[in-house]
């Protein structure tokens, strides 16, 4: 239920001011705390200086490059504010990826950290789009051309009177098929997710303190590290490198609560548990994005006493729309669907198909799903229905189950094999640091169960270890899905959001 007119930023900065949160921390990083009325002066100045010396107008198309900082956070609320249509990018992209989404999106004006200027300099040298470069300083000294122009400007800013169901940002699909694509989200949706998920899967107070990898870039990490907090006043913590021992030295030291993170740094966070360190202020730890192995959740649940909180999420909803919950959780599985969200497993004709039943997983909500002048919006969008290229069931208790996705299913003499159940199988050996199983074309078997596999450090790259490790996979799932070809590899190609990308794997691209 909201009003007509509605602009996200006001509602998570000047609106949280007016509601008695202004002293309380809204964002740490750069080593200090800023205050939500530090973060509503500041956002306001930029937006003044994005409006007066900028000349940004509504519906303009503004592109932030950075890491996570509390200055990025800062001009995507100073955008939104000033009525822009914002994309938030990662700092690893380079100038033919940059311009692929320049070109898209038919950015204007772009606001980067001036660490990190040359790659959009490069674009936009031949750019027909993108006239403007401004650079800020995601520094703690605001010495760039941006907090320049701020400088002394009004700490209140009237925002624009977006409606509701503006566009308010462009989240690019991470591309694990290595196309991105623009879905466009509405100023409503920022606060739905935090208003359906955060509030009650999460049960976020404004004394929580959230930390995590995910980029700002990734909806994932703008929900969990930026709307989240924001939305409730909790504190936010913003790590530029966010690697295990950097997370773990946040959470130690402003005992954060709440933890957004993927499977991998859960399994390294309980490696520094053994090693003394103490986690014991995380209340909520979510994954999502990969899927999460039994032995983490196993030995993360028996350590800490409360589960990994798993789900699934994508670019084109937003957010998480579906997840297990503290008080209503099935070990191995997904979870329910978040409220607002119906989710179905349907057939190729869209029928939806008995309970147990791998089909594929058709979600429907109020964030998406909608793509920017695409042909998916046909393909994957079917009676309002998103399909989201997952393989999924549903128990007869409701619960929805992970299988593959659609194309991680292996075809292999005759039988389906889902590549994640061999995946999961190959991690919980106890050589096996990390692995991605893809099908491999076989003149014989059609195609051939191939696994990737990274090796702990000190485990010999040999044939006794392959049939060791084929061996074992036999004894966990049925035996015409172990891996015929195994090859070892020092690490597993990932999108920058964290995902295995297998076509690379299957194509041969890499290693
Ligand atoms: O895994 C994803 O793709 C995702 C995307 C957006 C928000 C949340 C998630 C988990």
């Amino acid at each position: 239920d909201y009003p007509d007119y509605l602009n996200a930023a006001v509602e998570l900065t000047d609106r949280m001011v007016e509601k008695g949160f202004g002293d309380r921390t809204a964002l740490i990083g750069n080593g200090r705390r800023r205050s939500y009325r530090e973060l509503s002066e500041w956002t306001s100045q930029l937006a003044h200086a994005l409006v007066a010396n900028y000349g940004i107008k509504p519906g303009n198309r503004v592109l932030i490059r950075s890491a996570n900082n509390p200055a990025m956070v800062a001009c995507w609320l100073a955008a939104t504010k000033a009525g822009a249509v914002v994309v938030n990018t990662m700092p690893m992209l380079r100038s033919g990826e940059l311009t692929k989404i320049i070109d898209k999106a038919e950015i204007s004006l772009a606001l980067c950290d001036t660490r990190l200027m040359d790659e959009l300099i490069a674009c936009a040298k031949d750019s027909v789009f993108l006239k403007q470069v401004i650079g800020f300083d995601g520094t703690a000294s605001h010495d760039a051309e941006l907090d320049r122009a701020a400088l002394g400007k009004p700490h209140e800013f009237s925002a624009v009177q977006t409606g509701r169901d503006d566009v308010a940002l462009l989240g690019f699909t991470s591309g694990t098929t290595g196309v991105p694509k623009a879905t466009m989200h509405f100023h409503r949706d920022l606060l739905i997710i935090a208003d359906a998920y955060a509030k009650e899967v999460l049960g976020v107070t404004p004394d929580d303190v959230f930390v995590g990898s995910p980029p700002l870039a990734f909806t994932f990490g703008l929900g969990g590290l930026a709307i989240f907090p924001l939305r409730f006043g909790a504190a936010a913590t913003l790590l530029e490198n966010a690697t295990p021992p950097n997370m773990i030295e946040i959470i130690e030291t402003y005992k954060a609560t709440i933890s957004f993170t993927a499977p991998t740094a859960y399994r390294a966070m309980l490696k520094a548990m053994d090693e003394g360190a103490d986690l014991s202020s995380l209340r909520v730890a979510v994954s999502a994005g990969e899927t999460l192995p039994g032995p983490v959740f196993e030995e993360w649940t028996k350590k800490t006493g409360r589960p990994i909180l798993d789900g699934i999420g994508a670019t084109e909803m937003l957010h998480i729309f579906i997840s297990n919950r503290f008080a209503d959780l099935m070990p191995s599985s997904t979870g329910k669907p978040v409220s607002g969200y119906t989710a179905r497993i349907v057939d190729k004709d869209m029928r939806e198909v008995p309970r147990g039943t791998i089909g594929k997983l058709a979600v429907r909500g109020p964030t998406g799903c909608r793509y920017m002048a695409d042909d998916r919006q046909t393909e994957y969008v079917r009676d309002g229905w998103n399909l989201t290229g997952d393989a999924f069931y549903q128990d007869e208790d409701g619960f929805f189950h992970f299988a593959a996705r659609s194309d991680d299913i292996i075809l292999t003499a005759g039988y389906n094999v889902a590549g994640p159940e061999v995946e999961a199988a190959l991690l919980s050996h106890p050589e096996v640091l990390e692995c991605a199983v893809v099908g491999q074309p076989d003149n014989e078997r059609g195609q051939i169960v191939e696994a990737f596999v990274v090796l702990i450090e000190g485990t010999t790259r040999d044939d006794a270890t392959i049939k060791r490790l084929q061996d074992y996979v036999k004894t966990l799932i049925a035996p015409y899905k172990y891996p015929r070809s195994v090859k070892f590899i020092d690490s597993l190609p990932k999108t920058q959001t964290g995902k295995v990308q297998r076509f690379r794997l299957r194509t041969g691209e890499a290693p």
